[in-house]
């Protein structure tokens, strides 16, 4: 009985809901990216720092969750490092506490989200990057954020299933 209802309401409620998306924004000319606020600066709580600089450079917050990977999700979501040096070092770090997870619009939100996050080597980020400003090394770096529109679908798609359901564009 329980059951049947909450079926009801969930789809009430996906019926409901779209993309929380502004009305002056040109839907055309948006694009989506996946962004992580990762374990090393939430601990050192630059969360609030880092999500003051996403928005002052005109990204829209579209959903955002707190989350900790279980490595089986951390390995599938890294898989094309899997082999590589770093590997396990970079497993270990990403489940190593909460990450916050994000779906960031704007135009050109991928290649302005990666530029304003610096390069993946935080000691060689230009001043006023993110990881210049709350990265430490090539490992704990601070920030994710998909590196092409294929990427930014997977990585959506991966956390936030829905929103990909809910919005052709994505
Ligand atoms: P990106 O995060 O800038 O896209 P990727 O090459 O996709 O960089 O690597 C994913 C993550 O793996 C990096 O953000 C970093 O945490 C870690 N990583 C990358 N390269 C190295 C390395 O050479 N040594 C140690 N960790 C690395
Ligand atoms: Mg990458």
């Amino acid at each position: 009985m329980l059951k049947k209802n909450i079926w009801k309401l969930l789809i009430l409620t996906s019926s409901l809901f779209s993309i929380p998306t502004y009305n002056n924004e040109n839907s055309q000319n948006t694009e989506y990216t996946f962004a992580m606020i990762k374990p090393d600066a939430i601990y050192a709580k630059n969360t609030g720092p880092i999500i003051s600089l996403i928005e002052q450079n005109g990204f829209v917050i579209i959903c955002m969750q707190k989350v900790r990977f279980a490595r089986k999700s951390a390995e599938l979501f890294y898989g094309e490092h899997q082999g590589k040096s770093f590997f396990e070092k970079l497993i270990n770090y990403i489940t190593s506490g909460p990450i916050i997870i994000m779906v960031l619009a704007k135009k050109d939100a991928i290649k302005d989200w990666r530029m304003l996050m610096g390069p993946t080597d935080s000691t060689k980020a230009q001043e006023g990057t993110i990881r210049y400003l709350f990265g430490t090394d090539v490992t704990e770096n601070a920030v994710h954020g998909s590196d092409s529109p294929e990427s930014a679908k997977r990585e959506i798609g991966l956390f936030f299933p829905d929103l990909i359901r809910l919005h052709n564009n994505l």
